[in-house]
């Protein structure tokens, strides 16, 4: 059997930078590369402006994720369990919500489509569902206690959804603050990161059998990855990755803000965006 490292011109193991181009997200959406980094994608100002924006609302919690992560939008992971319908109810609200605090800040989403448009020619929209239109797409999301090792992949966890016909699927994060508390007798040493890590070991189907609940798997699942690339988050860059990949993300003692969607490609060769 040919496991997905020995693919000619694999280079996950380079741990290279790569900047976003046609031929980067290619690889990207291959498992070929680990990780696209967009430096300078907004400006600090930008971040703090959109921050407290979104500190004006109320962050609401995930439904049964431990541990806690607050975020502002609503996600398909959620109401997969609820109903398709409720999902679709809330998202004019929501997005209204979402288009205000663009509105008084700056708007990542539009900023991060015209990007991908402008480097691959092809067709950018927001993901939408035959008889129930256009899907949210854009969370504003505090994680700062850490993640347990998970996936995001539409095709194991939405099939009966558009989304879930989607052939590859990433996730970008613009970074928007990311501060340590820096508490006195913390030194460097024990300061808590919240970096991000992502292994070279992709979900397959039987996998669930390493699931503990609602989303986290057991280590035992990455037990045979070969590789893995672990990253600093850096406010007004976002990172690119492929979350059909096992990620995780370290907790810290500070605050961790991010703006993010999914990404998918379909089989069309249109790329959607959705939460
Ligand atoms: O916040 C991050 O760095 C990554 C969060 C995550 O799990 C994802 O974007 O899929
Ligand atoms: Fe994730």
């Amino acid at each position: 059997m040919i496991t997905s490292n020995q693919i000619k011109n694999k280079i996950w193991e380079s741990k290279q930078e790569h900047s976003l181009t046609k031929e980067s997200l290619k690889m990207l959406w291959e498992n070929r590369i680990p990780l696209i980094r967009i430096r300078n994608f907004a400006t600090v100002e930008e971040c703090d402006n959109l921050v407290a924006q979104a500190q004006l609302f109320n962050f609401d919690y995930y439904q049964d994720v431990y541990p806690k992560i607050e975020r502002i939008g609503i996600t398909v992971f959620e109401y997969n369990h609820i109903s398709k319908a409720a999902y679709f109810q809330a998202v004019e609200r929501t997005s209204q919500l979402r288009n205000s605090i663009m509105a008084a800040s700056f708007n990542p989403l539009e900023r991060l489509m015209e990007k991908i448009r402008n480097c691959t020619g092809a067709t950018v929209r927001i993901a939408s569902e035959p008889l129930y239109g256009s899907y949210y797409a854009g969370l504003i999301r505090k994680i700062e206690q850490g993640t347990q090792l998970h996936i995001d992949y539409a095709p194991s966890e939405q099939s009966e959804w558009e989304v879930g016909t989607v052939i590859y699927q990433l996730s970008w994060n613009l970074y928007l603050k990311f501060s340590s508390n820096n508490r006195l007798g913390l030194g460097q040493s024990q300061a808590i990161t919240g970096k991000t890590r992502i292994y070279d070991r992709q979900w397959e189907p039987g996998n669930d059998q390493y699931k503990l609940d609602s989303y986290g798997y057991s280590d035992t699942v990455i037990a045979d990855a070969t590789d893995m690339i672990t990253f600093e988050p850096y406010v007004g860059d976002v990172f690119i990755f492929n979350t059909r990949n096992f990620h995780t993300v370290e907790p810290m003692d500070g605050q961790r803000v991010t703006f993010t969607s999914a990404i998918g490609l379909l089989p069309n060769g249109e790329i959607i965006l959705w939460s």
